[in-house]
């Protein structure tokens, strides 16, 4: 039988597509890159997973999953060959269970994040994990990237907030690791290969998850700063004054801003003419009265010590809602404004303001005119240093002729500064061969024979993550 037919049998035809618009598989979000599939299959469950793996093996087809298909790195759409089984999720989404004793929920790898923090908020609880991509990414995707967001200062990386997995191996066995454990020194700890992995060495077919209290309040000022190196002064004294009350701390540069005000008017900079913006958030677990108290004597000092030059502190949800939706719209205005070169990168804050410093100065000097999109996690060390081609150069000319240089000059730079090449966006098939140049030889051998070991026939998502020859 062909690998079609078998996959008809298990799944139902209707579930095995192969013809009309497929794009929306094989086209990644950022319209850089586009794969053909040989069809894109949809299991129901775990069980089915399993013989959709059972069967590629069998016919020696290689399988690429796929979530919400949101990831920045060319992950998770097939290659060119016309030969992958695009894995889709999508129809896995349910919430199995919720453990308000436990502060646990089990979730199938298909549910979009957004019904996660939904059905935990039901429960009167709270799953931190928040990315700009919430309405369409999957909690299996999140896992898969290890994703980052705007929590992870308090709260943590997806893999911070992962009990257990189950995930289906390369020989098509379910490995059944769903515990709610918070203790469990039973030797390797096999959750944490699969997560971060991109899908390279297993199937994430569910999860069990942490949940927290929610915070009694929350509360969020949106801060114009007159240059970076104040905006890293601001975090350490947000630091000192608020504790583990610090719940968000982003930075952007007015140009991201400005790209937003274009594309989105409605979610204009509230300071159009301050050079860097901060938004914070403060969680509380006393009253809303002490919050606000202790943010507004944090934001006062800020301004008398001339750290901050105007503020805004959101007085309602639907306020605080306004300031985190103009930070999380940069990537798609971004996206509207046309190519752009990504650089998702980590380093010690004590170095990111001489970091930015030496890269603009010595990218104004390889493109002149270039434009920084300059925004991120400064509480987690994580920017997105973003490129953008000069005001007259055509995002196409830009970057075929400095995509190159433009990488290695940051990554050189990064390489200097102790930083890492992907904070929380993972390699996938965009950085696969960027990788070996500034990952140590000894942990990238380790990941090689980790991956020979758990998929000896390459089967999970070749030539993503390492190349094995
Ligand atoms: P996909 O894009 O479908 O897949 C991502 C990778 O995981 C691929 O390698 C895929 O093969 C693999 N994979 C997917 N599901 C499984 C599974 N069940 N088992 C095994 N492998 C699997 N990322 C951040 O970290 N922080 C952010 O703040 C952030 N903000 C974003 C904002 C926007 C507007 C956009 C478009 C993206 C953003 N991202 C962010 C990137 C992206 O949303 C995340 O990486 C997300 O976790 C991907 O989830 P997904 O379901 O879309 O995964
Ligand atoms: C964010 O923090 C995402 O908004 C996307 O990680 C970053 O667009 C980007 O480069
Ligand atoms: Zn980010």
């Amino acid at each position: 039988m062909s690998l079609i037919s078998e996959l008809q049998t298990i799944l139902g035809t209707s579930h095995v597509l192969m013809e009309g618009d497929l794009s929306a598989f094989e086209l990644d979000w950022r319209k850089r890159s586009k794969g053909r599939a040989l069809c894109v299959a949809s299991p129901a469950n775990t069980q089915e997973v399993a013989q959709v793996v059972k069967a590629c093996v069998a016919h020696k087809t290689s399988i690429v999953p796929q979530g919400g298909n949101t990831g920045l790195v060319a992950g998770s759409i097939p290659d060119e060959s016309g030969q992958q089984v695009l894995l889709s999720l999508k129809r896995m989404r349910a919430i199995q269970a919720i453990d308000t004793a436990n502060l646990s929920i089990t979730v199938q790898a298909g549910c979009v994040l957004q019904e996660i923090q939904e059905a935990a908020r039901h429960a009167g609880l709270l799953f931190p994990l928040s990315l700009g991509s919430e309405g369409s990414c999957t909690i299996g995707g999140n896992l898969s990237t290890n994703a980052g967001g705007t929590q992870v200062l308090r709260y943590g990386n997806t893999r911070e907030l992962c009990l257990g997995l189950e995930v289906v191996s390369a020989s098509g066995e379910i490995y059944s690791g769903l515990s709610g454990l918070r203790k469990d020194n039973t030797g390797y700890d096999l959750k944490n290969l699969f997560i971060g992995a991109e899908g390279t060495l297993g199937i994430i077919t569910a999860a069990t998850l942490k949940l927290y209290p929610k915070p009694l309040s929350t509360l969020t000022a949106f801060v114009a700063v007159d240059d970076l190196e104040r905006c890293v002064s601001l975090l350490t004294q947000s630091h000192q004054a608020l504790g583990a009350q610090l719940t968000g701390y982003e930075v952007m540069n007015q140009f991201s801003l400005s790209l937003v005000s274009k594309h989105i008017p409605q979610l204009a900079c509230p300071f159009p003419n301050s050079p860097w913006c901060v938004l914070l958030e403060l969680s509380d677990s006393e009253s809303q009265a002490h919050a606000s108290q202790q943010l507004e004597n944090l934001l006062s000092q800020a301004m008398e010590s001339g750290l901050a030059s105007n503020a805004i502190l959101a007085d309602s949800l639907q306020k605080a809602k306004h300031l985190w939706h103009i930070r999380e719209s940069i990537t798609m205005a971004q996206a509207m404004e046309g190519l752009n070169i990504k650089n998702d990168i980590s380093l010690p804050v004590s170095s990111i303001t001489e970091f930015v410093r030496t890269s603009d100065h010595a990218l104004g000097q390889l493109v002149p005119g270039v434009q920084l999109v300059n925004f991120g996690h400064l509480g987690d060390g994580n920017l997105h240093y973003n490129v953008q081609s000069p005001a007259h150069m055509p995002a196409s000319v830009f970057l075929e002729t400095f995509e190159d240089q433009v990488n290695t000059l940051v990554y050189q730079q990064v390489k200097h500064f102790g930083g890492s090449i992907s904070a929380e966006h993972g390699i996938g098939s965009l950085k696969v061969l960027t990788l070996p140049h500034y990952k140590d030889p000894i942990a990238l051998k380790m990941m090689r024979q980790i991956k020979v070991c758990l998929d000896p026939l390459n089967t999970f998502n070749p030539n993503r993550v390492v190349m094995i020859d």
